[in-house]
């Protein structure tokens, strides 16, 4: 899923301009708070615009492409400030349109439909930008709620010891039943006190090795097709898969995990500082957070097999 903020708010730059007569006009710029980018040969470009009126603000960066920004730490972040200058400027511009096109930054050529009635540029201040990297396997549970020992730290919660810990682990059990399969939160309500929990032994499916507690784990139960899937080994239709039947023991051990699937959301996000376009001067503005589908990413893993 995209990393999406629908709700919108309005950031405001307070635009203070001295006329002729002394008064102080004040001016709210309202920009959405997400910012797109666009990269070149050599260079990228963030960017927000708005209609009615039109207006844009853009931070050019030479050198600096997408995939510098995305190299985050073993912690998952990613920081660094740019210096605004002749080749990385700032610039906010007003267009006598009506309305903008979305990739108003991303033409090599300028958009002759355009019409830029102002642009206003500065080469000093700076831009701090940072990326945090966030992962989750997106199995039904939210990431708190794998926090299984509740000491506040999700990394040290690995209930079947495969090396994943529970929040980015689709089958927290090891049982080769997927999590979301298990029915953790059968009404969608966001509390797991109504996980099932087939043989009542007090273990939710979704943490439980032997979900029908007859003795042969879940996993074990490959009785017709071995393919880390017990879930399609059914020796009594009406009753369904063997796993869940308590009556039907063969056991038939798994010799591998199933591929996990882990998904990645990177998080984006600029301020700038010490800007002075002349009518327009902030100490710091926060020019929000990157909407684009490459903050979106997963990775697979299979875990090595006990
Ligand atoms: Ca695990
Ligand atoms: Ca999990
Ligand atoms: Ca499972
Ligand atoms: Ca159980």
């Amino acid at each position: 899923m995209r990393q999406l903020f629908s709700v919108f708010l309005f950031i405001n730059i307070i635009l203070l301009n001295s006329c002729d007569d002394g008064d102080i006009i004040t001016v709210e710029l309202d920009f959405d708070t997400t910012f797109e980018a666009c990269e070149g040969a050599n260079d990228l470009v963030f960017y927000k615009t708005k209609d009615d009126p039109s207006e844009s603000l853009s931070l050019l960066l030479n050198n600096v492409s997408l995939e510098d920004i995305f190299v985050v730490d073993a912690t998952g972040v990613f920081e660094k400030t740019y210096t605004i200058s002749s080749t990385n400027p700032f610039n906010y511009r007003t267009y006598s349109d009506e309305s903008l096109p979305s990739d108003l930054f991303c033409n090599t050529i300028p958009n002759s439909d355009v019409n830029i009635t102002e642009d206003i540029e500065t080469t000093s201040g700076s831009a701090f930008l940072t990326t945090v990297l966030t992962e989750d396997d997106n199995d039904g549970i939210a990431a708190e709620l794998e926090d299984i020992n509740g000491n506040g730290d999700l990394e040290d919660d690995d209930t079947d010891g495969d090396g994943l810990p529970n929040y980015i682990d689709a089958d927290d059990d090891g049982d080769n039943i997927l999590t979301k399969n298990e029915d953790p939160d059968p009404n969608s309500d966001g509390v797991l006190s109504d996980a099932l929990d087939t043989d009542a032994d007090g273990i939710p499916d979704y943490l439980d090795e032997d979900d029908d507690g007859d003795g042969v784990n879940t996993r074990n139960e490959e009785n017709d097709s071995q393919d880390q899937n017990p879930a399609n080994d059914i020796t009594i239709s009406e009753v369904g898969p063997d796993y869940l039947n308590p009556n039907v023991l063969t056991s038939v051990p798994a010799t591998a995990y199933r591929e996990h699937t882990i998904i990645q959301t990177y998080v984006i996000t600029i301020t700038i500082y010490d800007i002075d376009l002349g009518i327009i001067k902030f100490d710091n503005y926060n020019f929000g957070v990157l909407d684009d589908s490459s903050t979106t990413d997963s990775r697979k893993v299979t875990p090595s097999f006990p």
